[in-house]
């Protein structure tokens, strides 16, 4: 063997970074994406229903009622419900009173268009500037964007009837090391100006309701559900629930300086930044209304959750023929 008076230095060779696995169920119902990091998202073609969304701890961030029905027989009680095109009970006349409470989104199955690469809402952090470089555009953490389409072709015929219009939703499921985004897409494929209410139906996870309060609400005007839809000024104080809470916070302003922050005592657990969606649905039905809620469980379960859900639902939004609207939340685990 001739030796060699200079052998050639080896090449690095780039360390690939491990690529998000994305998966679908055998059954088809469900599609779960999981990031080298161990965050994962779980969601059901029926509605587009995210049903879990985990960060690297394995803490589970949503609540999904143990009485759930999970196979696509009725909306999800829990995780994030898709609202559209109406939010809350449908009117009592009009073609849209054909419709069932919060719409037709959350309960037609949806088609998973793929996964593709980021382009969601960059929000670097707001209550902690320092984790700019942690936002959905930063690109050292790999991240995932899960596409999910429904149109009027996929609705029963009565359904279409009620919203006679050509619409196009495509709804993004971005998953990202401790956040989770979520984006609605409207396009009006139509030539007609259509009306439509918008709402993520985030059911957040908590430990116990009783330490639970809210920033971010503060001196905004509400209308309060449970006093027969009245409208009020909320304080200057945190929102604490103390009983059923069914508030609708309308014109919150949806920008990165006014997080919805959702604190565990003295600690803030989840930070809610919206793009395009002004306002903010708090609830809780507690303790006898959630034992009125037959897929509510188990007993007790209303301790352990409380709904930030941001929409568009106060006003409404109008999408002119050819037009396309966009809106859409972050949320952040901060445990
Ligand atoms: O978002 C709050 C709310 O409109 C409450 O009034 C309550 O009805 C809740 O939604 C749950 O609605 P659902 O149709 O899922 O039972």
């Amino acid at each position: 063997m001739v030796g060699r008076s200079k052998k050639p230095s080896a090449i690095p060779v780039p360390i690939p970074t491990p690529a998000p696995l994305v998966e679908t169920s055998e059954d088809g119902s469900r599609v779960t994406a999981t990031l080298p990091t161990g965050d994962s998202v779980e969601v059901l073609l029926y509605g587009a229903t995210v049903i879990s969304w985990k960060t690297a701890n394995g803490q589970e961030n949503l609540f999904v009622s143990s009485k759930a029905a999970l196979d696509g027989s009725k909306a999800v009680r829990g995780g994030i419900p898709v609202v559209f095109p109406i939010f809350g009970p449908p009117p009592k006349t009009g073609p849209l009173s054909a419709l069932s409470q919060h719409g037709f989104a959350r309960t037609t199955r949806w088609e998973f268009l793929g996964k593709s690469s980021v382009e969601a809402m960059s929000h670097p952090s707001p209550t902690s500037p320092s984790t700019a470089a942690a936002d959905l555009s930063d690109t050292t953490s790999p991240s995932v964007k899960l596409d999910f389409g429904l149109s009027a072709s996929m609705l029963k015929d009565e359904e279409r009837k009620a919203f006679p219009y050509q619409f196009g939703l495509t709804y993004s499921v971005t998953l990202a090391a401790g956040s989770l985004e979520t984006v609605m897409h409207v396009q009006n494929q139509g030539e007609t100006a259509f009306g439509f209410q918008v709402l993520m139906h985030t059911y957040l996870k908590v430990s116990d309701i009783n330490q639970i309060s809210l920033t971010g609400l503060s001196s905004t005007s509400y209308i309060d559900k449970v006093l027969s839809s009245t409208t009020h000024t909320s304080s200057s104080t945190p929102l604490t629930l103390t009983s059923e809470t069914d508030r609708i916070y309308t014109s919150v302003p949806a920008d990165l300086s006014h997080p919805v922050t959702v604190h565990q005592g003295q600690t803030p657990i989840f930070e809610i930044i919206r793009d395009g969606l002004t306002d903010v649905v708090t609830w809780n039905p507690w303790e006898e209304k959630a034992k009125g809620i037959r897929d509510f469980g188990p007993e007790g379960g209303w301790r352990e959750m409380v709904c930030v859900e941001p929409g568009e639902v106060s006003k409404g939004v109008t999408v002119e023929g050819g037009d396309a609207w966009e809106g859409g939340q972050v949320v952040r685990s901060l445990l």
